[in-house]
């Protein structure tokens, strides 16, 4: 059987310089599908797009396939419904199956576009869905023993390549860990893959590490959400690493927490550990609350702190936007970012990813006023906020990267220069906050910036960003 997988790329990219990190997902059950005797191609859309929606011409590939498989998050499940409806469209008896992120959070959105869902992690029934065997229209993953789960088949990968003995690709994409204990209101990653941390084998991440490396990779990123999750574990791996003494350099995602352990920070910088991206969110701690996040401001400080003494550089990532922010507790994180010693930081402001207990609240409180997933990517401000309004929101977005980035003439420049294109890109979106904004001051619901209703009670407002906008 032919099995195409898909990557759709996202409306627009404010994270281009990594576009070459895969979701792993198509990987992993492509993996899995070509052990069992299928021929499968992955394809991620920024290295090889598969629809071409002007002439409305498909890849190759996807004529001849017999499946098709399209993995999705929020900010690039649009592209994946038209990818769905244009095979739909010209070849409607092709199987078409959705999964990811998106799909699993609502699955019955996704079912309008594809015969299949997967809710959940994938490996446990890909072969079932894929041969024919389960034909649920909802399929229910269930949690994989990470020891089961395969060292991925880069070569999958369409556009993948070695060319004059350098890969194509900066970062080897690994996988050690599922799950994290902790339970941020804003994260998916809780709902995806539990709370129970689900960690593979010390010796099988070596066998990986050693399957890139031999491949020519000399940075990886790993995709774990919470790296050291347990330290005890972590330890074994990084011991591990020491001793192999490679050529490596690595990164990772962390909790401020990892630095109360000093042994562990010792250990990750004698393990080539490059950058640490620590889940700061903010450094109000009525915002910290709000967020349901387990760590302290105090904690946030000593943990950056340490981190940076003990020579890792740190890539912070802040969340702006909680109930509990104003303007001048935005400014002092921004503040905070700038003096904290991070080597480089990220912005987002909140946003309600499907699934995720911040979703619920904000569709009961009815203050989600976009509703176009193309905007879901933390960088547009989408759900009303309660003590500023949606225009200052954004404007600060791009006041905290243009701070951050002020000291350093390269990072100066580029962010500079990111912003300005993403303004370009997003002229209508501006636009339509400045009439929304002002459209909520004219209505009394929001005064002085602050939220006076406990929701929006309004239908008049319009949620979908209207073709043109009027200005009143
Ligand atoms: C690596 C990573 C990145 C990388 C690369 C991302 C990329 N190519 O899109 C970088 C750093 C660039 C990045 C950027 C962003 N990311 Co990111 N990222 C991740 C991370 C840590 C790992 C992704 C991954 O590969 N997971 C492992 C695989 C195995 O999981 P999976 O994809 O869910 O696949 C399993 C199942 O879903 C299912 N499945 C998946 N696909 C399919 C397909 C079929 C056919 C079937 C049957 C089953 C199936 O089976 C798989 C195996 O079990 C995740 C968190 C996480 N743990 O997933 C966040 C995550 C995907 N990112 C997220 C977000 C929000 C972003 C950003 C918008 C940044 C931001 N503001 O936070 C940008 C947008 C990027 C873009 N594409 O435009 C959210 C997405 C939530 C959502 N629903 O929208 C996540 C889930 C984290 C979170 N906070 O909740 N990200
Ligand atoms: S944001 Fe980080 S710490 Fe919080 S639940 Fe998600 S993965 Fe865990």
């Amino acid at each position: 059987m032919k099995v195409a997988l898909i990557e759709p790329k996202p409306p627009i990219n404010v994270y281009f310089f990594l576009t070459k990190l895969p979701l792993l997902g198509n990987l992993f059950l492509g993996t899995m599908l070509k052990k069992a005797g299928h021929e499968v191609k992955v394809f991620k859309e920024e290295i090889i797009p598969v629809y071409n929606e002007k002439n409305d011409t498909l890849h190759p590939f996807l004529k001849e396939a017999d499946i098709v498989g399209l993995t999705a998050i929020a900010h690039t499940i649009n592209r994946a419904y038209q990818i769905a409806d244009a095979i739909k469209r010209q070849f409607p008896g092709k199987k078409i199956i959705m999964g990811g992120n998106h799909p699993s959070a609502l699955p019955n959105e996704a079912l309008q576009h594809a015969d299949q869902v997967v809710v959940g992690e994938g490996e446990n029934v890909v072969l079932d869905i894929f041969e024919g065997r389960n034909t649920d229209k909802i399929v229910y993953g269930t949690r994989v023993n990470m020891n089961n789960v395969p060292i991925i088949d880069l070569g999958l990968l369409q556009g993948y390549g070695i060319k004059k003995k350098k890969i194509n690709m900066k970062y080897a994409p690994i996988m050690a860990s599922r799950g994290c204990p902790h339970d941020c209101i804003f994260c998916s990653v809780t709902q995806m893959f539990g709370r129970k941390y689900r960690i593979k084998d010390a010796d099988l991440v070596m066998e990986e590490v050693m399957t890139r490396y031999s491949e020519g990779f000399r940075k990886a990123f790993f995709y774990d959400d919470n790296f050291a999750a347990n330290h005890v574990k972590t330890k074994i791996f990084l011991e591990k690493l020491i001793r192999a003494d490679l050529d490596f350099t690595w990164s990772s995602q962390f909790i401020t927490q990892v630095a109360k352990d000093k042994e562990l920070v010792t250990m990750l910088k004698r393990a080539k550990c490059a950058t640490l991206f620590i889940g700061v969110e903010s450094i109000n701690p009525g915002a910290l609350k709000d967020y349901n996040k387990n760590h302290t401001v105090q904690m946030v400080r000593e943990s950056v702190n340490t981190l940076v003494n003990a020579g890792l550089d740190v890539h912070s990532m802040f969340i702006i936007g909680a109930d509990s922010d104003t303007e001048a507790t935005i400014d002092k994180t921004i503040q905070f970012s700038k003096e904290s010693g991070s080597r480089t930081a990220q912005f987002s402001i909140l946003f309600p990813i499907p699934g995720t207990q911040l979703y619920k609240q904000m569709k009961e409180k009815n203050r989600i006023y976009i509703n176009d997933w193309n905007y879901y990517d933390g960088s547009h401000s989408v759900i009303l906020p309660k003590n500023i309004s949606p225009l200052k929101l954004q404007k600060k977005l791009i006041q905290a990267y243009r701070r951050f980035y002020s000291t350093r003439i390269l990072w100066w420049l580029a962010s500079r220069v990111g912003f300005f294109v993403w303004k370009i890109i997003n002229k209508k979106y501006m636009k339509y906050i400045r009439y929304f904004t002002r459209k909520l001051k004219k209505e009394g619901i929001v005064k002085d910036g602050i939220l006076t209703i406990k929701g929006l009670k309004t239908d008049s407002i319009p949620r979908v960003l209207p073709e043109t906008i009027t200005r009143k």
